[in-house]
């Protein structure tokens, strides 16, 4: 085995700047929805910096008002953006969302779910201990919404011509990860919603796929015990030695949203510096 390097900082080589230089308007005239951005630290936020670099306008929503001045804040230097309140768990929330939205703008062309909850008592000790209410919690809000989301979204995106709809899941779905538990038996549940939903909407050019992201420190993943031994075996076990960054997640979704995947759905991609193909 090679030496195990510690996580550093990412500074950009030049070869990163040329890149992002090279991505500007990619997906010039597109038209994003971005959920999930609690704060600098969310995945979604990664992913609405690399939309957003590649020329897509972005329309972003929050869970309630706690999250509000935080979105709004980070996304000030974006041009037109628009914002939106939008719980999950609340049919009303989403009808009012793109009964708006169909006033607003007149495409759309992405939807970002990244979004995840369980019950912290849920995300330690033994999975057999779950509840029934616990279960259905993290069923809801981690897994149904996408679907909910992704229906409602499909009038817009087909006047658009199709689209790409993304969620972001993890290797607690197919392994099974200590203290993951019942968010790993809803992943698994939002990757078979993401393939149902690519066969149900490829006819019309909407593509579904998830990114299976490794372990990232966010607000998420504070809630689950022992989180930072996983980024530990990360470092030590996964093909690039290093835990991932929330850029480079950013990054591939960028190519989801962008004609680069045009021949893509169903799919489910690892951005986990290659861990999830060690066996032993
Ligand atoms: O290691 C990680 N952080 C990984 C996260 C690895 C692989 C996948 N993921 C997934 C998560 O499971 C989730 O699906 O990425 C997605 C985004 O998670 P994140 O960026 O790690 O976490 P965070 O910044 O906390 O964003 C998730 C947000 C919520 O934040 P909190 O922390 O308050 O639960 O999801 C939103 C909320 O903003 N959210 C909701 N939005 C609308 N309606 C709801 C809801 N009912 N519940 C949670």
């Amino acid at each position: 085995m090679t030496t195990v390097l510690e996580d550093k900082p990412h500074t950009p080589t030049q070869a990163d700047t040329e890149y992002s230089q090279a991505l500007k308007g990619l997906l010039a005239g597109k038209v994003g929805l971005v959920t999930g951005v609690a704060n600098k630290r969310s995945i979604a936020w990664a992913i609405a910096q690399s939309l957003s670099n590649a020329g897509m306008r972005l329309i972003f929503t929050y869970q309630n008002e706690r999250f509000e001045k935080k979105v709004k804040e980070l996304t000030e230097d974006f041009d037109n953006a628009l914002f939106y309140e939008c719980d999950v768990t609340r049919d009303e929330d989403i009808d009012k969302l793109f009964g708006q939205l169909g006033n607003d703008v007149d495409r759309l062309d992405t939807v970002v779910h990244s979004i995840a909850f369980a019950d912290r008592a849920d995300l330690e000790g033994q999975f057999v201990n779950t509840s029934r209410d616990g279960f259905l919690l993290a069923h809801n809000i981690s897994a149904y919404s996408l679907t909910a989301l992704t229906r409602a979204a499909v009038p817009l995106m087909e006047k658009a011509g199709g689209g790409s709809v993304m969620t972001m899941t993890y290797y607690g779905s197919e392994k099974v990860v200590q203290n993951y538990n019942v968010m790993g038996v809803a992943k698994a549940s939002l990757e078979a919603s993401v393939r149902y939903l690519a066969e149900d909407l490829g006819p019309k050019n909407i593509r579904v796929n998830a990114i299976s992201a490794g372990p990232i420190k966010t607000l998420a993943a504070s809630g689950i015990s022992g989180f930072s031994k996983i980024t530990e075996h990360m470092r030590e076990k996964a093909p690039m030695r290093r835990n991932i960054e929330a850029s480079e997640v950013g990054d591939t979704a960028l190519f989801l949203a962008s004609p680069l995947s045009r021949g893509m759905t169903g799919e489910i991609l690892h951005v986990d510096a290659g861990y999830h193909i060690i066996g032993f």
